[in-house]
């Protein structure tokens, strides 16, 4: 982190009596933390617009006896190995598995990838955790 800079900004008294509420509710030590945790979530908002590397984890739901489905995600993750750093699966219940795939890569092709997985037929659950590597932050 860099030196700390002091700033003054002028609010709405109702706006920011609403946020020093909500960041007590959240456990904030401090207003600059929490300050400082908006103005990241919108940078690593712009580096899933137009960065060139983002971290992540897609998270999967699914019943492994549907037939071919297991190789079918496999087989998805192997056309993105390069973004994939690594991946767990839990067997859940004697039907369902969890997978959570850890990415790293371009935004797009970790979007690319979510959906493909999303989309395979038998998936009961996908997610995205759009996160950043925070190199920039
Ligand atoms: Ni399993």
């Amino acid at each position: 982190m860099s030196e700390l800079t002091r700033v003054s900004v002028s609010l709405d008294g109702a706006l920011l009596e609403r946020f020093d509420r909500q960041i007590e509710k959240d456990g904030y030590p401090t207003r600059s933390k929490a300050v400082a945790d908006l103005i990241r979530e919108s940078l690593v908002e712009q580096e899933w617009e137009c960065g060139a590397e983002v971290a992540a984890a897609i998270i999967l739901v699914f019943d492994h006896h549907k037939r071919d489905l297991s190789h079918k995600l496999t087989h998805i993750q192997h056309d993105y190995h390069a973004l994939i750093i690594s991946s767990q699966h839990i067997h859940l219940d004697h039907h369902n598995c969890l997978e959570i795939v850890v990415v790293r890569g371009n935004p797009q092709r970790v979007r690319e990838l979510s959906d493909r997985l999303k989309g395979t037929k038998g998936v009961k659950y996908c997610s995205l955790a759009a996160a950043s590597t925070g190199v920039e932050l």
